[in-house]
């Protein structure tokens, strides 16, 4: 495939697939408060023959991943009608999966991945209070066997969601990493060919359709309004559609946290923990919640769709990069001109386990710790200070510590 030749799904209308009821965006909200300012990205422009108008591009992707860590993303080649079948399946899928595909298809995030169906009961297989979350995420193993793998309402529509992911990823995040290369003034398929893994549709990477239902009181007050705690995703970079329902909240430079706008048919990008090691701290994880919505937007139902590009498991990051034991090569001219951007956070938690002479975790194992000890909202003894909070300047921060790495968050 071409990288930049536009998406072309399957037909949704071949014969034995089910009528799938059209997906109607919720309303926008009204609140105009607390809302992030994010630079757009117009992908198409990579592909012009003007080098000025190439460059403009990758400068204003350089000033976006350092001041934000987050970007939209637009015309990217998939359409708004391509865009909302894929929400109108996700839809059909929570109007219709059965029970006993809910019980044979549940999740099991202790084993370090979330493959499966979640149940609105909490990040855990077993059930705790409440929290109005559903998701379904598919790994290889939901590619390669969909028919014991996938809920069987959704079977007949495995050609479209397949194409969808494998556009987003051999397409789509293949030219976000050809950008980013650029950026590190690497060559264009660096981070796409030495660091992104392969293999399937999502390789070792994941897609979700997930759907947030309203939730009662209770829940607010016992989650303080908290959804998903502020984090970092682990991985390279995550592709999530922008939605009306504004839950998703970034943490801005002057340390507060801003609802993400709805652009329609925009993706929003997320900086990954890899890339910002990777990078040498040039680029920032993307520091991110989900929230409680504006009050016009309470009793809403908001469907999310995201993928999230993994790196290569064995590969152990370092800037640019170390991999497995050795070979430290700072192949970045950029790293080797400006050095390493030492204030980011999992950056230099990874650059001083290097330097004491320790090994840092293997991408594998530190996306799968932390899946596997993931916390809830609304789990007010974890949420303590003294538990996983600590007072910070006079700030209570979320701080855990995965194989020597600690980590602290905003909350
Ligand atoms: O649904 C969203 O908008 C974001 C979800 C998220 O941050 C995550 O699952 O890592
Ligand atoms: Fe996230």
């Amino acid at each position: 495939m071409s990288p930049s030749a536009p998406f072309n799904p399957p037909s949704p209308t071949l014969a034995g697939k089910p009528f799938v009821p059209s997906w109607t965006p919720p309303p926008v909200t009204k609140e105009k408060h607390n809302f992030a300012e994010l630079k757009s990205i117009d992908l198409s422009l990579l592909d012009s023959e003007d080098p000025a108008v190439v460059n403009d591009l990758i400068q204003q992707v350089k000033v976006a991943i350092r001041d934000d860590g987050f970007l939209f993303l637009e015309n990217y080649g998939v359409s708004l009608e391509q865009l909302h079948r894929q929400f109108g399946l996700a839809q059909y899928l929570y109007n219709n999966i059965s029970e006993e595909d809910k019980q044979r298809l549940l999740f099991h995030p202790e084993t370090g991945v979330w493959s499966g169906y979640k149940h609105p009961y909490g990040f855990k297989r077993h059930r705790g209070p409440a929290d109005g979350i559903e998701q379904f995420n598919w790994y290889t193993p939901e590619w390669a066997s969909p028919s014991t793998r996938v809920p069987q309402c959704l079977q007949p529509f495995m050609d479209e969601i397949e194409a969808f992911c494998t556009y987003l990823t051999q397409s789509v995040n293949r030219r976000l990493l050809t950008l980013f290369s650029r950026v590190l003034e690497l060559p264009d398929d660096y981070l796409w060919e030495k660091v992104q893994s392969h293999g399937s549709p999502t390789g070792e990477g994941y897609f979700r359709h997930a759907l947030f239902r309203p939730v009662q009181k209770e829940t607010r007050d016992a989650s303080k309004g908290i959804k998903m705690h502020g984090h970092t995703d682990f991985g390279l970079t995550t592709l999530l559609f922008s939605v009306p329902i504004s839950c998703l909240q970034i943490w801005g430079r002057d340390e507060q946290w801003y609802y993400v706008p709805y652009r329609p048919g925009a993706l929003v990008v997320n900086i990954g923990d890899t890339l910002e090691i990777v990078s040498g701290g040039h680029f920032k994880a993307t520091r991110h919640r989900v929230f409680t919505p504006p009050a016009d937007q309470l009793e809403e139902e908001r469907l999310s769709l995201v993928l999230f590009n993994s790196s290569v498991g064995d590969l152990r990051m370092g800037p640019a990069l170390v991999r497995m034991k050795l070979m430290v090569c700072a192949e970045s001219p950029l790293i080797q001109r400006e050095g390493c951007i030492e204030e980011q956070g999992v950056y230099k938690e990874f650059r001083n386990l290097t330097a004491q002479g320790k090994l840092v975790p293997t991408n594998r194992e530190w996306r799968e710790i932390q899946i596997a000890t993931c916390t809830d909202p609304t789990d007010s003894v974890r949420n303590s200070v003294g538990a996983d909070q600590v007072l910070i300047e006079g700030k209570i921060m979320h701080q855990r510590e995965y194989m020597g790495v600690k980590v602290v968050l905003p909350v």
